[in-house]
This record gives structure tokens, C-alpha cells and sequence, in this order.
């Protein structure tokens, strides 16, 4: 056993012993750390930056559980607001104040948001806004891109077709063909190819969904104009944008990427920082389009714990901060200043890589040419990023384990922890290279 190895037993044998009760060992794949050939850390606690393993290992963290940790962890609002709510119960599966106090400060946030329906994951919000389109449209195929992850519904398990425009087939099992051709799949930041969708299914397409800023495939901004294009390909024929901003909501502003980039979708799908480390996430967007749903409307939506008081207590205490004060200065000051840093350490080493970098959101590809859409991404060099990987998570930082998600930066990581990441990096690139 090498001297790093040692570092992890603890988590090597809990892992052994969860691999005998969970499928793979875990509840979500991405954690089995399989995209970085090695085993995962298992987490015992986490605070502000940092997050704890049970071998007692400490790290900075820029996994930030995904995206919903912008405070950091265990934040003392945030916390405070969970365990009060706590006291008065749980769930009551009725209406609360809380709930309709948070569906104002989302719609304050949003120009494109005049109705909210809050759920409990990001899955769920997207299935939901495209039953919507289908309902307000009365059309059935739904327009997705390479690369872009929706959730696990059905009909986003897809991957592209024999040929461009043509409709999917399933990615997953147990998704049937007759769902996966309901959706076509197109490379991202390609408006002719979106054309050519609507070309060949005319009068068919109930929506384009899109990452306004994809972060599956790491990050990967809109070239210029590609999402005024789709607003007006959509306008044009009776099409609903929806824009899954389950990541980039509150994440690059306020308003997300849609006002970042001033454009309004019909919907918007948010999760993550709205639900403040708990679960909860949101379907939004036109009134006219949202309020179709039942019990208002005929399309049919529910959930036990959609709104739960505790996540809708702990989603109002961080929008509460975020929405307040300089946070997005802050993020974007740490986030440029670990962007150059890194940028730097890997010329200085002689290694190629292209970060792509949108707010407090970045990842690092090891190539020397731009990374615009999927099969840009899967040309960079993987096996590289593995060894980035493991390099820095044994200097003490976490980073996603995989090529294809993204660094997160929080308003926790201090001048401190960036310096630490950047160094580690140069030792990391030094690594490589030796
Ligand atoms: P959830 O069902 O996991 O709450 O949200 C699905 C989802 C929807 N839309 C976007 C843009 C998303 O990024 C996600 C989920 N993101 C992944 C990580 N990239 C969650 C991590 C995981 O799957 O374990």
C-alpha cells in the first residue's frame, strides 16, 4: 500500500462494506468516483470550505455537493434557519408561508418568472416543465443537446440519433425507443443543426431544453448569440425555450444565466442553491404556461415533500444572503483569481489546458484548443485530468471526479484556500509532466 493510499483506508473499507447493500456503493454514480479510476473518500462533515473524510483527511472543497453549497457549508444562517424550522416539525404535506415567501424571491430574481412550483429535485422540475410544453403546445418532441444533463427522466436517458436531426435512441436501459424517439438530440452551440430540427419535424416540437450554460460536459458557455437564436427560432414556431438553470440558477447571478445573458425562457427549471443544501427545486416561468398545472390546470404534477418547510426554511436563508450585498463580486473575484492562477501554473509547467470559466463556475481541459461543445470534450485529454485529479485530492483538494463537471467556488473559499489550490496545482502539474 503506497504512502497515499494509506490515507484512505477507512474509506476503502467503508466503501467495501457499503458496495454490499448499495448498487455500486453509493446513491448517485458520479460518487463512486468510476471517472477517475480509484475509490471514493467518504465524507464525515463538512464546514465553510473545507469538507472532513473519515480517515481524517481535510480538503477544499469545489465539489460544493454539486452546486448548492454557495455559502459554503454549515452555514450559520443556514443552519440556524433549519434547526428552527426543525422544531416546529418536519412536514406537514399543507401550505406554509415559507414556501410562498420563497416563490416571491424567486420571481423577484427572474424577469422571465411570473408562477413557481417547488419540488424536490432537479429531475423532477425537468420532467415537469417539458409535460407543460407538451401540454401547451399539444406537440410531442422535445429538443435537447450532446452533453447537456437533464436529470434521469425517460426521455433525457437519450443520446443523438443516426443523423443530424434525427430522433433519439435510449442512452439507459429500460428506457423504451418509443420514449427515446420523442427526443432529438443535437450538438451543443450549433444553431444551423437546430434549424435543421425544425426543418425536418415541422410543427412537431414542443421545446428546446437547454443548459444556458452547460456544466455536464464541464463548462461550456453559449457562443455569441446561440441563445438569442434559439429564443427566436422558438418564438417563430410556436416552440417553448426552457432552460434548465438547476445549476446556473443563482449561480452566475440572481437571475442565472438569464440575466447574465438578458433573455427570458418560457421555463426555467432551478435546483441546487434553491434548496440551500436540502431537497428542494423549482419549475418556472409564464404564468400562462404554468398555470395548466393541477390544481388549477390539467396537467398533473404532486409531490409529498415538495416544499418541505425544513428545505424551504434552509432555501430562503441562502437566497436571503445571495441576494443581498456583493456576493457575486466576491464569487467572481475568487473564482478569476483561481482561473489565472491555474492558468498560469500549467504554462509555467509546459502543460496545455483550456479553462473555460463562467462566474464561479470553471473547469480545466487538458488541451490546447478551444472546448465548445461535447466531442470538443471528449478530444481533451482525459487520462490527464485523472492524474490532475488524484494529484490534487493528496495535497487536500476536492475536486469533481470527473472530466465532465465542473469547479464550483463558494463564498467560503478564502484568498487562503485559492493560494493553497494554486500551488497544489503547480505540484500537480509538475507531476504530470515528471
Ligand atoms: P437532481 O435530480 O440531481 O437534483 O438534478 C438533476 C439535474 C438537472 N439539471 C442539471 C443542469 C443538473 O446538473 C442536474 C444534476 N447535476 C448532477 C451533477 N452535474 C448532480 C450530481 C449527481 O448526479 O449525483
Amino acid at each position: 500500500m503506497t504512502r497515499e493510499q494509506s490515507k484512505y483506508t477507512k474509506s476503502a473499507d467503508a466503501f467495501a462494506q457499503a458496495r454490499k447493500y448499495l448498487p455500486g456503493g453509493v446513491d448517485s454514480p458520479v460518487r463512486a468516483f468510476g471517472r477517475v479510476d480509484m475509490g471514493p473518500v467518504f465524507v464525515a462533515a463538512a464546514k465553510g470550505s473545507k469538507i472532513y473524510d473519515i480517515d481524517g483527511n481535510q480538503y477544499i472543497d469545489y465539489v460544493c455537493s454539486w452546486g448548492p453549497m454557495i455559502l459554503g457549508h454549515a452555514h450559520p444562517a443556514v443552519l440556524e434557519a433549519i434547526l428552527a424550522a426543525a422544531q416546529k416539525g418536519s412536514s406537514f404535506g399543507a401550505p406554509t408561508l415559507a414556501e410562498t415567501e420563497l416563490a416571491e424571491k424567486v420571481i423577484a430574481a427572474y424577469d422571465s418568472i411570473e408562477k413557481v412550483r417547488f419540488l424536490s429535485s432537479g429531475t423532477e422540475a425537468v420532467m415537469t416543465a417539458i409535460r407543460l410544453a407538451r401540454a401547451y403546445t399539444r406537440k410531442d418532441l422535445i429538443v435537447k443537446m450532446v452533453g447537456c444533463y437533464h436529470g434521469h427522466s425517460d426521455s433525457l436517458l437519450v443520446a443523438a440519433g443516426s443523423g443530424l436531426a434525427e430522433t433519439a435512441i435510449a442512452s439507459s436501459a429500460g428506457v423504451p425507443d418509443s420514449i427515446a424517439k420523442l427526443t432529438v438530440v443535437l450538438p451543443y452551440n450549433d444553431i444551423e443543426a437546430v434549424k435543421a430540427a425544425f426543418e425536418k419535424h415541422k410543427g412537431n416540437i414542443a421545446a428546446v431544453l437547454i443548459e444556458p450554460v452547460a456544466a455536464n460536459m464541464g463548462v461550456i458557455g453559449p457562443a455569441d448569440g446561440y441563445l438569442q437564436m434559439l429564443r427566436e427560432l422558438c418564438n417563430g414556431r410556436d416552440t417553448l425555450l426552457i432552460f434548465d438553470e438547476v445549476i446556473t440558477g443563482f449561480r452566475l447571478a440572481a437571475g442565472g444565466a438569464q440575466e447574465l445573458f438578458a433573455i427570458n425562457g418560457d421555463l426555467t427549471c432551478l435546483g441546487k442553491i434553491i434548496g440551500g443544501g436540502l431537497p428542494a427545486a423549482a419549475v418556472a416561468g409564464r404564468a400562462d404556461i404554468m398555470d395548466m398545472l393541477a390544481p388549477l390546470g390539467p396537467v398533473y404534477q404532486a409531490g409529498t415533500l415538495s416544499g418541505n418547510p425544513i428545505a424551504t426554511a434552509a432555501a430562503n436563508a441562502t437566497l436571503d444572503i445571495l441576494t443581498k450585498g456583493d456576493c457575486y463580486e466576491k464569487l467572481e473575484s475568487s473564482a478569476a483569481t483561481l482561473e489565472a492562477g491555474l492558468a498560469d501554473a500549467a504554462k509555467n509547467a509546459g502543460i496545455d489546458v483550456t479553462i473555460n470559466r463562467l462566474g464561479s463556475i470553471m473547469s480545466c481541459f487538458f488541451t490546447d484548443k478551444p472546448v465548445r461543445n461535447f466531442t470538443d470534450v471528449q478530444s481533451t485529454d482525459i487520462e490527464c485530468f485523472k492524474k490532475f485529479f488524484a494529484a490534487m485530492l493528496n495535497q487536500g483538494i476536492y475536486l469533481a471526479p470527473s472530466a465532465y463537471e465542473a469547479m464550483f467556488v463558494s463564498l467560503a473559499h478564502t484568498p487562503e484556500d485559492i493560494e493553497k489550490t494554486i500551488e497544489a496545482a503547480k505540484n500537480s502539474f509538475a507531476r504530470i509532466i515528471g
